[in-house]
């Protein structure tokens, strides 16, 4: 069967047999990706507008990128850190610097590194902070997306993700996101060693909190000598108009944030795009004093900083920072809200419209039980754009930050013409 091209219904038939049935993909099957463009099985192009939940920020199969992956893949491709190798130590060397920490922690999936980072806390906790063993509590927002692991869900509201997984995975507390007052009131309490939190919420619906809750947030925390961990899995690597969502005030043009203004997290969680889509690459960023309480044996990964991993990931934050995606992201974002708001304006279809940089998203005029939001994607595929709901009635809208103007006006009037024509 792998010889032969197979048929959209004949994809779709093999995936509902022999696979688990744990999404729910819209009816459509891609065989080939370029830039903002996939192609189906049946030759018809797409634009892409959910860029793999912001992991192909760099545009589907960039040559940079899969130059790196070829080349690497036809040389050395794990050798697991029972030994040293040549590539490891300089990915390191260059994301820290990217990142302005003193260390990396590599791991391979976005949760494996929100996994991490807990442990990471939790160890400082005990070790730095003096938390009584076993009594560390960690911060976290309502809303939140974090992973699939059975103590990432464990702190999930969400009753889909959550039910008949337990028992869970006790100390965390829940406090509404975007409120800085209750997490003034949660910080009173004792043991805490850290606050999880997305700069943007984007499995909830794209939530942009306002302007200084993170900044404030990090403020409170850090003052509490408690630490601040920063999810960026979706909202970094320039998704958000800058390279990282966090970064404030800092005039860096999609990478090196040498902003010394603000805050900064202590712990920043890195994925998705990190390897442009090529190859599942995670990191954990930290500075000494968090870090060193990991000790060789304590933590680690059979494909955590594989070479593989390594030269893709390099490759893929340098065209971040040569191609001047954030830069792009940021001014096409503004560009693609003021449009889609128009849309807004003029259709009771759509309630509003909310995002930073190019993640953005629309709330439909309907229930989230509705299948409004899923007809107007199927009406959308049909009008050559692929994006898809997330929660019931929000359509998240996040194309490579590759694409150019004409491009996002293109997929601005494939957008209003299917909001104009669609009938419930
Ligand atoms: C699915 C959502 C997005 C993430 C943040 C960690 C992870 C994710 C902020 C874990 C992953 C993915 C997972 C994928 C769909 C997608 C998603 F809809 F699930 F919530 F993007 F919004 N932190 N998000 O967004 O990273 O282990 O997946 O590499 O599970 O359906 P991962």
């Amino acid at each position: 069967m792998l010889e032969t091209q197979v048929s959209s219904q004949e994809a779709i038939d093999l995936e509902d047999k022999h696979g688990a049935h744990n999404y729910h993909p819209l009816p459509v099957v891609l065989s080939r990706g370029e830039g903002v463009y996939v192609w189906d099985v049946d030759g018809k192009k797409y634009f892409d507008f959910l860029s793999a939940y912001s992991a192909v920020n760099q545009g589907h199969c960039h040559p940079r990128i899969v130059g790196a992956l070829k080349e690497q893949a036809e040389t050395l491709t794990l050798t697991s850190r029972a030994f040293y190798n040549d590539v490891l130590g300089k990915y390191e060397e260059f994301v820290t610097n990217f990142f302005d920490f003193d260390k990396v922690l590599p791991m391979n999936t976005g949760a494996e590194a929100v996994e991490t980072a807990i442990k990471l806390c939790r160890k400082w906790g005990y070790e730095k902070k003096g938390i009584p063993e076993d009594q560390a509590k960690i911060i976290v927002c309502e809303g939140n997306f974090h992973g699939r692991t059975t103590t990432i869900v464990s702190f999930s509201d969400d009753d889909n993700a959550r039910r008949n997984f337990g028992p869970f995975t006790p100390g965390f507390i829940s406090i509404p996101y975007n409120d800085l007052d209750a997490l003034e009131e949660a910080l009173k309490q004792e043991n805490i060693a850290g606050m999880l939190v997305e700069p943007i919420q984007g499995e909830a619906g794209v939530f942009t909190p306002d302007e200084d809750f993170i900044e404030k947030a990090c403020k409170m925390v850090q003052d509490s000598a408690v630490l601040f961990i920063a999810d960026e899995v979706q909202t970094g690597i320039a998704r958000t108009g800058k390279l990282l969502a966090v970064c404030k005030g800092c005039n860096c043009s999609g990478a090196r944030c040498e902003s010394k203004a603000g805050f900064k997290p202590d712990i920043l969680i890195l994925g998705k795009a990190l390897s442009g889509g090529a190859y599942p690459v995670s990191a954990v960023l930290a500075n000494d004093e968090v870090m060193m309480v990991i000790k060789p044996g304590q933590h680690g990964s059979t494909f955590g900083g594989n070479p593989i991993a390594a030269k893709v990931a390099i490759a893929a934050l340098e065209v971040v920072e040569q191609e001047k995606l954030a830069e792009n992201a940021q001014k096409l974002g503004e560009l693609f809200r003021a449009e889609i708001q128009k849309l807004v304006d003029t259709s009771d279809l759509l309630v509003k419209v909310r995002g930073k940089g190019l993640l953005n998203a629309i709330v439909i005029n309907d229930t989230e039980e509705s299948s409004t939001a899923w007809d107007i994607c199927i009406a959308l595929r049909d009008n050559g754009l692929l994006a898809k709901p997330t929660h019931g009635n929000i359509i998240r809208f996040a194309p490579p930050l590759v694409i150019n103007k004409e491009q996002l006006m293109e997929c601005v009037s494939i957008i209003r013409e299917t909001i104009k024509n669609f009938k419930k």
